[in-house]
């Protein structure tokens, strides 16, 4: 493992919320995450499916677990798989039944081999059968997946039985973060903050984007970190108006500002934040305006995150602020805004969500009407693109709901144009 072991006690935890939420004779399965085939006999870098994960802390892929009261005490059950030399001999060690155990504080762990008799008994002495699915609802994808089959096979099986999907239960168990999963993001945010501080003080015209990003890997790696938490995106000049670009393949020009959004991935629990900085250290006037005009709303949006708002509030305050602040740069006319299209006028200059949930995934479980609680963890994210000046500019932190409100997890990431320029230059 890369990162420090997390004590079994937080998966038990999270079992027993899970166990909360199952009515009477219950058994609910997570499979692990497939191997994404990439070309030849190759598999794209595995990560471990985040809701087995949570209950488990196991990242070896093929693992299922099964967490089920049919016998009215809540019992969980780990497969992994059998150990093979000869896979050994390729792939490197698997784990055993006794690291299995001391990593999930799961006593009853089985090989996969025994995986369909064992939920076969518990399936047929179950009056509720839930199935592990995505629900993201913004995922778009034509695969399919095993957990869907799995679970339509179950429906087609068991029709004398409730048969349900897991998600709806594991988003309310995992929308609140325990102390140590917070923990384990405030971690992943400190090594992001490392990364941006080496990247400030490295850059400099005529080299490419991707050599921040080389940055970048190298800080988070070195620091025990999976990795990146999504693909960064580097983007100078007109670049950073395209809200994805991740190929960062383009020269620093002088002159021209730097959006990058980027975070780690450390223990599987991701940090996600965005700057804006100049490639030569020092701000134009103009660029200054716009940046300050997005720190304004940065700042009022992250004022507004506290216990019992929604995303949606803020995303309506959000667009009302961004309007006000396009007025006074300019770029938007009081007649522009009466032109009602089918959008908003703001909508050309902002168009993306100003908050998500954060956690195992980085876009995590959550929708925007759930009503904000301590512990849960979101990013505030304003900002204006504007093609015409060639200029984008995204302001992120990951920010943690308490109890009096707020508290931000890359507050020590400087953000404001003066604070950036001596960061550059010193
Ligand atoms: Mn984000």
């Amino acid at each position: 493992m890369r990162y420090s072991k997390i004590p079994t006690s937080l998966f038990e935890k999270n079992r027993n919320k899970v166990f909360a939420k199952l009515p009477k004779y219950s058994s609910a399965i997570i499979f692990a995450n497939p191997q994404m085939p990439r070309n030849g006999d190759l598999f794209f870098p595995y990560r471990q499916n985040s809701d087995l994960f949570y209950v488990t802390g196991i990242t070896q892929e093929k693992s299922i677990v099964i967490l089920t009261n049919y016998k009215s005490e809540n019992k969980a059950i780990l497969f992994i798989l059998n150990p093979q030399p000869d896979l050994e001999q390729w792939e490197g060690r698997k784990l055993r039944i006794e690291e299995a155990e001391e990593i999930s504080g799961i006593s009853e762990i089985h090989y996969t081999e025994e995986f369909q008799d064992i939920w076969e008994e518990i399936a047929n002495n179950s009056d509720h059968l839930y199935f592990g699915q995505n629900c993201n609802p913004r995922l778009k994808t034509d695969l399919l997946l095993p957990d869907k089959i799995f679970g339509e096979k179950l429906q087609e099986k068991w029709t004398n039985k409730d048969v349900a999907c897991l998600s709806p239960i594991l988003t309310a168990c995992r929308i609140v973060k325990e102390p140590e999963e917070i923990a384990l993001i405030e971690k992943a945010s400190a090594i992001t903050r490392e990364a941006f501080i080496e990247i400030a003080k490295a850059t400099r015209a005529g080299i490419y984007e991707y050599e921040l990003e080389a940055i970048m890997t190298n800080i988070f790696l070195r620091n025990g970190a999976n990795g990146h938490a999504f693909d960064p995106i580097i983007a100078n000049g007109r670049n950073a108006c395209y809200l994805h670009y991740v190929k960062n393949d383009q020269i620093l020009q002088n002159g021209n500002l730097i959006l990058m959004d980027f975070g780690s991935e450390y223990a599987n629990y991701s940090s996600d934040c965005t700057r804006v900085f100049p490639v030569n250290g020092k701000f134009t006037k103009r660029q200054k305006e716009i940046h300050s005009a997005v720190c304004r709303v940065f700042t009022q949006i992250k004022s507004a995150i506290a216990p019992g708002k929604t995303i949606a509030e803020l995303q309506k305050q959000t667009c009302r602020l961004i309007q006000e602040e396009l007025l006074s740069l300019g770029i938007l006319s009081k007649q522009n805004i009466k032109n009602k299209g089918d959008k908003p006028a703001y909508f050309k200059y902002y168009m993306h969500g100003v908050s998500h949930f954060i956690g195992l995934d980085t876009h995590d479980v959550g929708e925007k009407d759930e009503i904000l609680k301590p512990g849960m963890v979101l990013s505030c994210e304003p900002g204006i693109y504007t093609f015409e000046e060639e200029i984008g500019i995204r302001l992120e932190d990951t920010i943690l709901v308490t109890e009096q409100g707020c508290r931000d997890l890359m507050e020590t990431i400087p953000m404001e144009a003066n604070d950036i320029e001596e960061l550059m230059n010193s």
